[in-house]
């Protein structure tokens, strides 16, 4: 248990941390963090704002990763929500059914936890009973105890042109959420091919973590949220497999994968009543947010109403060019 003297010399490393994070961060590029409050700061390539790189930085420093651990990763607007929830309702499946799973009540960011604000601190209390936790953070950025522990990890990504579309949405909805002048289509469009964009640039997140994939595959399940999509089945019983709980023969003439899914879809998360009126994160500040705000459309392909041709072509170009010699298409 912790000591009273623990406690203090916690805090005090804290409050020394936050010293030197402040002065550190006060040098560093800052970027439009797309019209909303405070910017982003670029660190080590990537772009955040300053909560989020904190809760990296603190947790490189504090996150002990187990063996048994397993990372969901992802740049956001990637399908991160849907992934927690398809994992979430998949590996607690022998104590809930679709009438008890607690995504009926708790928020998909709610059930999973999220490494650089829930664990970021110096005193993290794991509930090792569901080993999944989530991240945000570029591959470079990960504590070493993930990758030395060998947990597993499971990036989700997305093509560029829905991933920026569904950013651009997130940000809108948020600045009109807090009554001020969301940023327009044009200026966020320019930002996100620069590469300023959370945890940005996009490309390079999902490159790194491509590479990563393929120098291991046996920790690693790289998935993209259109072929998850496409074969919904296939997929969650691949991850079932990958995360050590295969759906047995019985279970799947029981339909156990396909209730699972219809549980975790778009059209049922979205309408229960907790992500229609929930506000997550309440209390924390700039952090809090609606819950309905993270839901938009669950769609393939809505850039189409967005983007004019000549915007995602410009957006297809980036992403040849980044990708090139890969072997990674993501469009
Ligand atoms: P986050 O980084 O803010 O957590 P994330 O969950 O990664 O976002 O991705 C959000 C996208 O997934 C949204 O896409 P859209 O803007 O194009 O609609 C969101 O609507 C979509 N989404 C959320 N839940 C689901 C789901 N259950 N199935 C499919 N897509 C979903």
């Amino acid at each position: 248990m912790e000591s009273h003297f623990d406690s203090h010399v916690e805090q005090h490393n804290e409050d020394e941390f936050q010293k030197s994070f402040k002065e550190m961060i006060s040098t560093l590029p800052k970027g439009n963090s797309w019209g909303l409050p405070d910017h982003l700061y670029q660190y080590q390539d990537f772009w955040f704002t300053s909560p989020f790189l904190q809760g990296v930085l603190l947790a490189q420093q504090q996150f002990e990763a187990q063996p048994t651990d397993i990372i969901l990763s992802s740049a956001p607007r990637t399908g991160t929500a849907w992934l927690k929830s398809l994992t979430f309702a998949t590996i607690t499946r022998t104590s809930y059914d679709d009438s008890t799973t607690p995504l009926l009540f708790r928020m998909p960011h709610d059930v999973v936890p999220f490494m650089e604000l829930d664990h970021a601190h110096f005193s993290a209390n794991r509930h090792l009973g569901i080993p999944l936790l989530a991240t945000h953070a570029p591959y470079s950025f990960l504590p070493t105890s993930i990758i030395d522990s060998g947990c597993k990890i499971i990036y989700i990504c997305r093509d560029p042109k829905d991933t920026f579309v569904s950013m651009y949405h997130i940000c809108t909805r948020y600045a009109k959420s807090q009554n001020t002048q969301p940023i327009e289509l044009d200026e966020a469009f320019e930002l996100f091919c620069e590469g300023v964009s959370w945890y940005g640039p996009y490309w390079d997140h999902v490159l790194r973590y491509w590479k990563a994939s393929l120098e291991h595959p046996d920790k690693f399940m790289f998935l993209k949220y259109e072929e998850m999509n496409e074969d919904t089945v296939l997929y969650l019983k691949k991850l079932a497999e990958f995360m050590g709980c295969p759906f047995s023969s019985e279970e799947q003439q029981k339909g156990v994968p396909e209730k699972i899914i219809k549980m975790c879809s778009f059209e049922n998360l979205s309408n229960l009543e907790v992500n229609k009126s929930g506000i997550h994160r309440e209390g924390q500040g700039n952090l809090e947010i609606q819950n309905k705000i993270y839901f938009r459309k669950g769609k393939v392909g809505d850039w189409k109403n967005y983007l004019t041709p000549k915007m995602a072509t410009q957006l297809d170009q980036i992403t040849q060019q980044k990708l090139s010699s890969s072997g990674l298409s993501l469009n």
